[in-house]
């Protein structure tokens, strides 16, 4: 077995050997880490922890939260206030940016993140996660606004989820290729378990919930037909299909296995969005599948070059092995 090597020595490396990231990009990187093992230590707990069910609140996207929603969210807050790293951050549980107190020194980071996907599994015990994104704050930027957050998914420096599932992982990217830390929970420790993961171009896997099927528009519906029919239509070879309701769960069977995830638009929303945010859902993971060699797209363009215009837009994702995507968009542009 190769010798294991912590987050801790892996960023290192990346600093020093291959001058890939700057320290400060480091020791964030390291702090949501350390929140990501808070987060799962309370997720852990379930029942026992008293953590389970409704907060007795909504978010800004209008959904009801549950209690570990708020818990991860409080857990990235604080461990990323004081640490001088930061210009500000975002969250899906917070209508408005969160500006780095007066108190504590600022840095030129800004942090957006989901503090914890897949809510409606958690009182069922099925996978969930926290997903994050990275950018850089503008040169010159003194106190930051919601608009200097809006930038493409190719601004991105950092993109990283993790999934509390049987294991605890946190998967990474820095622009060097996708690489996956298992949590060592008596040393307390991300041990790096897969360096440079890549997603097969091709698949017999999808993911979709197919409950949407009667509001789907005709690209989609026309691609899910098809996998349908397997050997006997036109694709010629029998899918597989898999929907855990949870995109860090389902993008992390993809990442290991190949496959392709969509949430698309559909009839239900007159702004042909579908369901899924843009900064802190879509372009991390888009982020992250492009770097395993695969695809992520809006089935209009590529979701990294998407100009965003509010925090919390939404849009629909079609990602994973590269030769699925590129059919299901081409779909759309017939
Ligand atoms: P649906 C979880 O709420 C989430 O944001 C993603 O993690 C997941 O892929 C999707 O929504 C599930 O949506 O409509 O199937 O419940």
């Amino acid at each position: 077995m190769t010798k294991r090597i912590s987050l801790t020595q892996h960023l290192i490396e990346q600093q020093r050997l291959h001058n890939k990231i700057p320290s400060e990009l480091r020791l964030l990187i390291e702090v949501v880490g350390r929140a990501c093992k808070s987060i799962s230590h309370a997720v852990g707990k379930g029942a026992l922890g008293e953590v389970l069910g409704s907060a007795g609140s909504e978010n800004v996207q209008g959904e009801v939260q549950k209690k570990l929603d708020v818990i991860s969210n409080e857990i990235l807050l604080e461990a990323n206030e004081w640490g001088g790293h930061l210009a500000g951050m975002a969250s899906e549980e917070m209508e408005t940016i969160h500006p780095i107190p007066n108190r504590y020194p600022k840095g030129e980071y800004l942090l957006m993140f989901d503090p914890l996907d897949g809510s409606s599994n958690i009182d069922v015990n099925v996978s969930i996660g926290t997903i994050f994104s990275v950018l850089k704050a503008p040169d010159g930027m003194t106190t930051p606004s919601e608009k200097d957050f809006l930038q493409p998914g190719t601004k991105q420096v950092a993109a990283g989820y993790a999934v509390y599932g049987p294991q605890t992982v946190l998967v990474l990217t820095t622009g060097d290729g996708v690489h996956c830390f298992t949590l060592d929970r008596e040393m307390g420790a991300w041990v790096l378990t897969q360096r440079d993961m890549q997603i097969p171009a091709d698949t017999k896997e999808f993911a979709i919930n197919a409950s949407n099927a009667r509001h789907w528009y005709p690209p989609v519906k026309r691609y899910v037909d098809e996998v349908l029919a397997g050997s006997t239509g036109p694709r010629g070879k029998d899918f597989n299909m898999r929907w855990i309701a949870s995109m860090v769960a389902d993008v992390h069977r993809i990442l290991n296995r190949g496959g392709v995830f969509m949430y698309p638009a559909d009839a239900r929303e007159p702004d042909k969005a579908g369901k899924l945010r843009l900064m802190y859902e879509a372009n991390p993971m888009a982020f992250i599948v492009e770097q395993a060699g695969g695809a992520a797209t809006n089935g209009d363009q590529r979701i990294l070059d998407i100009q965003p215009e509010k925090l919390h837009q939404r849009v629909a994702v079609f990602l994973g092995s590269k030769n699925e995507v590129e059919r299901v968009t081409s779909y759309h542009k017939e």
